[in-house]
C-alpha cells in the first residue's frame, strides 16, 4: 500500500503578498498585529503612526501570506517624508498579489476617496474591509456603504472586522487564501516579519514618543538604534531620539526628565516582551534641523524614497 493523502483531499498551499491599504487611524497596523499575533507594527491613536512598508508573515497549512502594513494615504503634501509616506504606499499597491483596503466603519472621509483610486489602479483581486464596526451603534447602515462602495470600487469580497476585538479575522483568511496563486512557503515558518529587531525596536521607542507627546512634536522625530547588542543575559540597546526643531528637545526630556523616563520604561517592557529577552534601553535627544524635508537625511534615516 501506497501510504499519501487521497486524491483531491489536501489543497495545493497557497502563497502572496497582500497588501493592506487605507487612509490614516483605520486600524491597519492594528490589524496586521491580530493577523501575526505579534505586536509588530505601531499603533497609536494619532494618524500617520505608521512610516514604513512592513511585512507581517503568517504561517498555515493552507500555505504562507506575507501581509504588508503601510503608511496611511493622507492629503498632507507638506514636506518631504509626507511625500515619501504616500508612495511607499502607492507602491506597494502595485507591488502585491492582492490588496486589502481597510476603511473604518464609524466614517468614510474624503481621504478614503484617495485610496480607492489607488486600488483602482492594482492589477488583481482587492477586498474591503469594514474595520471597527465594535463602535457602529446601527449596523444597518453597513449595508448601505457596502452597496455604494461595491458600486464605486472593484472589489471582489466585503468583509466586517473589529481588529481590536479580533472579530472577523478568520472570514477576512478564508478570502485571503482563497484569492491567493498557488505557491511554497518563501519565508521560514517561524519568522514573523522581514524586519529586524533592531528596526523593531526603534519603532517601539517611537511609538511611546508619539504616545507621550502632543501637537506637531511627534512628527518631527525619529529614533535611530546606535548600539544593539545581544548579550547572556540581556540586550543591551542606545537609541538616538532626532527631533526637527531645539525648541521640542526640552519637551521630549520634560521636566526633571520625566517624558523621557516613562517613555524608556514603557518602551523597555515594549521590546523585551517582543523580542522575548530582558532588555536594557538607554535614551538620548539631538536635534537635527529640518530632518523631515530633506532627500539625503530620509535616506541616510531608513525611509524608502
Ligand atoms: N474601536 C476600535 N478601535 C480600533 C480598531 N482597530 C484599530 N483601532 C484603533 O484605531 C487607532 C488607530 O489604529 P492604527 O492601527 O494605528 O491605525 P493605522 O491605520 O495603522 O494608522 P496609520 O499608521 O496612521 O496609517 C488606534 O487607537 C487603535 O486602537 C477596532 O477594530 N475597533
Ligand atoms: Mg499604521
Amino acid at each position: 500500500m501506497v501510504d499519501s493523502e487521497p486524491a483531491g483531499q489536501a489543497d495545493p498551499p497557497r502563497f502572496g503578498y497582500v497588501a493592506l491599504l487605507g487612509r490614516p487611524n483605520v486600524g491597519k497596523s492594528t490589524l496586521l498585529n491580530a493577523l501575526v499575533g505579534e505586536h509588530l507594527a505601531i499603533v497609536t491613536h494619532k494618524p500617520q503612526t505608521t512610516r514604513h512598508r512592513i511585512v507581517g508573515l503568517l504561517t498555515e497549512a493552507r500555505g504562507q501570506v506575507a501581509i504588508v502594513d503601510t503608511p496611511g494615504l493622507h492629503r498632507r503634501r507638506d514636506h518631504a517624508l509626507n511625500r515619501r509616506l504616500n508612495r511607499v504606499a502607492a507602491d506597494t499597491s502595485q507591488d502585491v498579489d492582492l490588496v486589502v483596503m481597510v476603511v473604518d466603519a464609524t466614517h468614510l472621509t474624503e481621504e478614503d476617496e484617495r485610496v480607492l483610486d489607488l486600488v483602482g489602479k492594482h492589477d488583481g483581486p482587492a477586498l474591503l474591509a469594514f474595520n471597527k464596526i465594535d463602535r457602529l451603534q446601527d449596523r444597518s447602515v453597513l449595508l448601505e456603504k457596502t452597496a455604494e462602495w461595491s458600486n464605486r470600487g472593484r472589489f471582489d469580497v466585503v468583509v466586517y472586522l473589529s481588529a481590536t476585538r479580533r472579530e472577523g479575522l478568520d472570514a477576512l483568511l478564508t478570502e485571503v487564501f482563497r484569492n491567493l496563486p498557488e505557491g511554497q512557503p518563501q519565508f521560514p515558518e517561524d519568522l514573523f516579519t522581514d524586519r529586524s529587531e533592531r528596526f523593531l525596536a526603534a519603532e517601539l521607542v517611537r511609538e511611546q514618543l508619539m504616545l507621550q507627546l502632543h501637537q506637531e512634536i511627534p512628527y518631527g522625530l525619529t529614533v535611530i538604534v546606535e548600539r544593539f547588542e545581544r548579550t547572556d543575559q540581556r540586550l543591551e540597546i542606545d537609541a538616538l531620539i532626532l527631533v526637527s526643531e531645539d525648541r521640542h528637545k526640552a519637551m521630549v526630556i520634560g521636566r526633571q526628565g520625566q517624558v523621557l523616563k516613562r517613555v524608556g520604561t514603557r518602551a523597555r517592557h515594549a521590546i523585551a516582551e517582543l523580542l522575548g529577552s530582558p532588555v536594557h534601553l538607554s535614551l538620548h535627544v539631538k536635534t537635527r534641523s529640518g530632518w523631515v524635508d530633506d532627500e539625503r537625511e530620509l535616506d541616510d534615516l531608513g525611509y524608502a524614497g
